[in-house]
């Protein structure tokens, strides 16, 4: 009897583990997305969605800024760039460059990340990113709209 009831439990455990999964991973157990991250191992890391999963997503306000005024404040749902230069053990740094998909590109200083509280961003006032904007788009609370990389694919670490 007992051992009915041990094969049901561990049953029960490993069906929530495969429901969880299932709502980051896509069908084939792949990553929804990846981020190629350079500049801190020999080779580059792929950081997935996964990965920030453990590092924890967080939810926090922003607001782009439009010449001098600033933009309706947002809330995002994503994972902090510090958190995760923290998480490979980045420990100093001159600048991290931020590079979208189709080549656009800025430089952020420890200070501005720190500041700007910079965010890996995957949902904005509970709706998944446009495929314009995501899968994951920079968000950088504070500044104009070209600080803020849309479709971020690469995240170089400048020692
Ligand atoms: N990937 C990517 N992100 C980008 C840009 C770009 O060309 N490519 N342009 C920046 C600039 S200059 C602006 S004004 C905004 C435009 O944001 P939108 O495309 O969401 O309207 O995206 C910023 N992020
Ligand atoms: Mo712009």
């Amino acid at each position: 009897m007992k051992k009915i009831f041990v094969v049901l439990l561990v049953g029960m455990i490993l069906f929530s583990l495969a429901g969880c999964s299932g709502k980051t991973n896509s069908a084939d157990g792949q990553a929804a997305w990846t981020i190629s991250i350079e500049g801190v191992e020999k080779e580059a890391i792929s950081f997935t969605n996964q990965e920030a999963e453990k590092i924890g997503m967080v939810t926090q306000k922003a607001a782009m800024k439009d010449k001098n005024s600033s933009m309706p404040v947002q809330e995002w749902v994503g994972v902090s760039l510090a958190k995760v230069l923290e998480h490979y053990g980045v420990k100093s740094y001159t600048t991290v460059k931020v590079e979208a998909a189709d080549g656009h590109a800025k430089e952020y200083t420890p200070d501005l990340i720190a500041t700007s509280g910079a965010l890996l961003g995957v949902k904005v006032d509970g709706k998944e990113l446009s495929e314009e904007n995501g899968p994951v788009q920079l968000v950088v609370d504070g500044k104009g709209s070209n600080w803020w990389i849309n479709k971020v694919a690469k995240i170089t670490v400048i020692k």
